[in-house]
């Protein structure tokens, strides 16, 4: 399958609202975070990912080694440490959250040269996909 690396931007984002919602984000952050011009740039050296969202209002940026569970901060988010884990299966990168929030994760596979993100928290689901830049 095509790589998930380079720099992507968001053309389609559904329930984000809904899954910002499972995760205790306030009102006003949830409305910045609507209204965002969201791009994904992801970065790979070796089995060690670099997943920016980036945004001119905020960026998040996390590491990771792939099959290795790792300590996730996500600051600026809903500010939760969270025990990650990321790995292939098949043609998708899926990572779970384990925290304080049941059913957390996300993931990410190339489809028509786009990229797609399914975000999802507490029975919520949000489904954004990004076109290359
Ligand atoms: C922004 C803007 C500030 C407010 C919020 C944001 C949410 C970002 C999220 C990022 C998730 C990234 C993931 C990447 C996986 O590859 C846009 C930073 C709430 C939810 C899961």
């Amino acid at each position: 399958p095509a790589s998930i690396c380079g720099a992507w931007e968001l053309i389609s984002n559904v329930n984000f609202e809904g899954y910002m919602v499972a995760l205790g984000i306030g009102p006003y952050l949830r409305k910045i975070a609507l209204k965002l011009k969201l791009r994904k740039v992801i970065e790979q050296h070796g089995d060690q990912y670099v997943i920016k969202t980036v945004s001119p209002f905020r960026n998040y940026t996390f590491s990771f080694k792939l099959n290795q569970e790792f300590e996730e901060f996500t600051q600026g988010l809903d500010n939760r440490h969270v025990k990650s884990l990321v790995t292939w299966e098949g043609n998708k990168l899926v990572c779970v959250q384990t925290g304080e929030k049941k059913n957390r994760g996300w993931t990410h596979w190339i489809e028509d040269d786009k990229l797609h993100l399914e975000l999802y928290c507490e029975g919520e689901l949000c489904r954004q996909v990004f076109k290359k830049k």
